[in-house]
C-alpha cells in the first residue's frame, strides 16, 4: 500500500499549486515536482534500481536532490541522505557500511568515489548544486508518471546515520510507519494546512529539514520557500509572505540580533518552531517581546523522529520541550535505580511508539543495547516531567556536543587528532557559544619539539567535515583525570569557559 506515497504524493499528483519557491525567483508546482521525481524514477529503474535497494544522495540542497527522496518513495527503495560537506574519507565509510545500489554526488567527487562504488557494484551518478549532472541529463525523455511500488508499513523507507552515544556512525533504519505516523501527528498538532507557507532554510539530510519539514508540508499540501542554506537576509525577506518557520536555536538568536525583526514584519506568521538543540529561555522571552510570538519548542532524535512538542493552542512553556506526541510514550527512569522517576526528578528519557526506529543497520548488538527489556529506546538525554506533564531536558548522558543543531561526537574528533604526529593525547569538549550554543574545543597534550598547531588544523580539515573542526585549541601539559583514569571534561569546560 506504500503509505508514504498515499500520504505525500498521491494527493498532490494533479496539484497545480506551487510547492517550492526558490532563491532565484523561480517556482515549481507539486505536479511538476512529482513529474520530475517520476522521470528520475524511470531513469534509475532503467539503470537497474530494484525495490528495497538503498539510494544515497550527497549533493547540495536543490530541488533535484530533494526529488530523489520522492523517487525513493515511488520506487520502494531506501533513502540515505548524506551531508554534502563530508570529506571523501567520511563518505567512504558510509558507502562501505550501507552498500547503496546508487550513489549521487557532485561531479568533483566522482573520480575519488567511483572506485569505492565499483567495489560494491554501486552505480555512481553526478548531481551538481545547480541541478545539472548525469542524474538529470536527458531526463525529459522519460514519462512523467511512475506507477508506485507497493510497500508495507514496516518496510524500510530511510537510513539516517547518527553516532548515538559512542563509536562510529550507525545507520538508523526508519520504516514507512515511523515516518508517516510521526508526520501526521505533527501535522495534526501544529495544524499545518495548504494555506501555510514554510520557510525552509535547513539542510535536507537530517530528520529536521527532511522529515519534519518536507513530510508535514507535503501531507498538508503547503508551499515551501526553499532557501539553499542558512541565509538571514532571505529569511527576513520571506517572513512577511510566510506562515511557519522551522529552525534550530541559532536561527532565532541570529534573527534577534537583526533590527529588521519586528512585530509588524512577523504579523503574517502563525508559528515559529525550534528544535534539535536547547532553546534558552532568554531567547524564547526576547523573541516574544520583539515579535509577540512564543517560539514553539519540540524535541526529537534521528532514531525516534519527534517525541514531544509544546502545544499550538495552550501554554507553550519556555525551557520545556512540551508534552509527549499523540501515540508516543515517554518515561523517565532514575539512573542506576531502574524505577520510574518522580515528578521533577531528573532521569533517563526513554521512548516507545510508532515513531521509534527499527534498529541500526547490521548492528544487532548495538540495537539491543539501545533498548530496555520492555522495548523503550534509551535516548541518552536526561530530563524530568513537571506536574502538568511538560518535559524538561536537563542534560545528556552521552559525550556529545550540539553545535548549531549538528551533533558532534568528541571521540570521532579525538581519534583524528590523536593520529597526528607529536600528539600525546587530546580531549574534545563543548564550550558555550552565543551563536551556535556550543562549539567544539580541543585540549591537546603534545610533544613540543615535534608539533605544529597549524599543520594539525590542516590535517583535521582534510579528514573531517568543516563543522566538526574544533574552533578553539588549548595546549596543556596533561589532561585532568579522575581516580579511575577517566578524562574529566567538566573540569576542562569550567577552566576554559
Ligand atoms: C557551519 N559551521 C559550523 C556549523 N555550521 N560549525 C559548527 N557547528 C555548526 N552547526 C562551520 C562551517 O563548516 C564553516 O566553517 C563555518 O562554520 C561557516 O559555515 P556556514 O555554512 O556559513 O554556516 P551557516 O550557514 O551560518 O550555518 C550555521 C547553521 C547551520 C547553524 C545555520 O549549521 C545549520 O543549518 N544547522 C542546522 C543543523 C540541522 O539541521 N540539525 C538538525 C539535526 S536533526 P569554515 O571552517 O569553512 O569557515 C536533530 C533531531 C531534531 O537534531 O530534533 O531535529
Ligand atoms: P540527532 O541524533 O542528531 O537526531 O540529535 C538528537 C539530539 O538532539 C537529542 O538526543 C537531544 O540531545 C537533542 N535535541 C533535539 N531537540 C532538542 C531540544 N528541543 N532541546 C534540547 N535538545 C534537543
Amino acid at each position: 500500500m506504500n503509505s508514504l506515497y498515499l500520504n505525500l504524493i498521491k494527493p498532490n499528483l494533479d496539484n497545480d499549486k506551487n510547492f517550492l519557491f526558490e532563491d532565484d525567483g523561480s517556482s515549481i508546482t507539486y505536479k511538476d515536482f512529482i513529474a520530475l521525481a517520476s522521470k528520475v524514477s524511470h531513469k534509475l529503474t532503467n539503470l537497474g534500481l530494484n525495490t528495497g535497494d538503498i539510494i544515497s544522495v550527497k549533493s547540495p540542497k536543490s530541488k533535484e536532490a530533494l526529488s530523489v527522496y520522492l523517487t525513493s518513495i515511488l520506487t520502494g527503495t531506501v533513502y540515505l541522505p548524506l551531508n554534502s560537506s563530508y570529506t571523501i574519507n567520511e563518505t567512504i565509510y558510509f558507502i562501505k557500511d550501507a552498500r547503496p545500489s546508487f550513489f549521487i554526488c557532485e561531479e568533483n567527487d566522482i573520480d575519488e568515489l567511483k572506485p569505492i562504488c565499483d567495489e560494491i557494484n554501486c552505480k555512481i551518478l553526478s548531481l551538481n548544486k545547480d541541478g545539472s549532472g548525469k542524474l538529470t541529463e536527458s531526463i525529459n525523455t522519460y514519462s512523467n508518471y511512475f506507477e508506485p511500488i507497493e510497500r508495507n508499513l514496516n518496510d524500510l523507507a530511510a537510513l539516517l546515520y547518527t553516532s548515538g552515544t559512542t563509536g562510529k556512525p550507525k545507520g538508523a533504519m526508519l520504516s514507512q510507519e515511523n515516518l508517516v505516523s510521526n508526520s501526521k501527528a505533527l501535522c495534526d498538532l501544529w495544524e499545518i494546512s495548504n494555506k501555510d507557507q514554510l520557510i525552509h532554510s535547513l539542510p535536507i539530510y537530517h530528520t529536521h529539514g527532511l522529515f519534519v519539514a518536507i513530510n508535514t508540508s507535503m501531507i498538508a499540501g503547503a508551499s515551501i520557500r526553499f532557501i539553499k542554506g542558512f541565509n538571514l537576509d532571505l529569511i527576513i525577506e520571506a517572513i512577511p509572505n510566510s506562515t511557519v518557520l522551522m529552525g534550530v536555536p541559532t536561527f532565532y538568536t541570529r534573527l534577534l540580533k537583526d533590527k529588521r525583526l519586528t512585530k509588524s514584519l512577523a504579523s503574517n506568521m502563525r508559528l515559529f518552531i525550534s528544535g534539535s538543540a536547547p532553546l534558552l529561555e532568554e531567547t524564547h522571552n526576547q523573541f516574544e517581546n520583539i515579535t509577540g510570538h512564543k517560539i514553539l519548542e519540540r524535541y526529537g532524535m534521528t532514531e525516534t523522529n519527534m517525541n514531544a512538542s509544546n502545544p499550538l493552542k495552550g501554554e507553550r512553556r519556555a525551557g520545556s520541550v512540551g508534552k509527549a506526541l499523540k501515540g508516543t510514550s515517554i518515561r523517565i527512569t532514575s539512573i542506576g535505580k531502574n524505577n520510574l522517576s518522580e515528578i521533577n526528578e531528573p532521569g533517563m528519557i526513554e521512548i516507545k511508539g510508532p515513531n521509534v526506529f527499527t534498529g541500526y543497520l547490521n548492528k544487532s548488538e548495538k540495537t539491543k543495547e539501545a533498548f530496555t527489556d520492555d522495548d523503550y529506546f534509551i535516548t541518552g538525554d536526561m530530563g524530568y516531567f513537571d506536574k502538568e506533564g511538560y518535559l524538561f531536558i536537563s542534560g545528556r548522558n552521552k559525550d556529545l556536543i550540539i553545535s548549531g543543531g549538528y551533533n558532534l561526537y568528541p571521540k570521532e574528533i579525538e581519534d583524528i587528532i590523536n593520529q597526528f604526529d607529536g600528539i600525546i593525547e587530546s580531549a574534545v569538549f563543548g564550550l558555550s557559544d552565543d551563536d551556535l550554543g556550543e562549539i567544539p574545543t580541543a585540549a591537546i597534550v603534545a610533544n613540543e619539539n615535534n608539533f605544529n598547531l597549524d599543520d594539525l588544523k590542516k590535517f583535521i580539515q582534510e579528514n573531517l567535515a568543516r563543522y566538526k573542526v574544533p574552533k578553539k585549541y588549548f595546549l596543556i601539559s596533561e589532561l585532568p583525570r579522575n581516580v579511575m583514569g577517566k578524562v574529566q571534561k567538566n573540569i576542562l569546560k569550567d577552566q576554559y569557559s
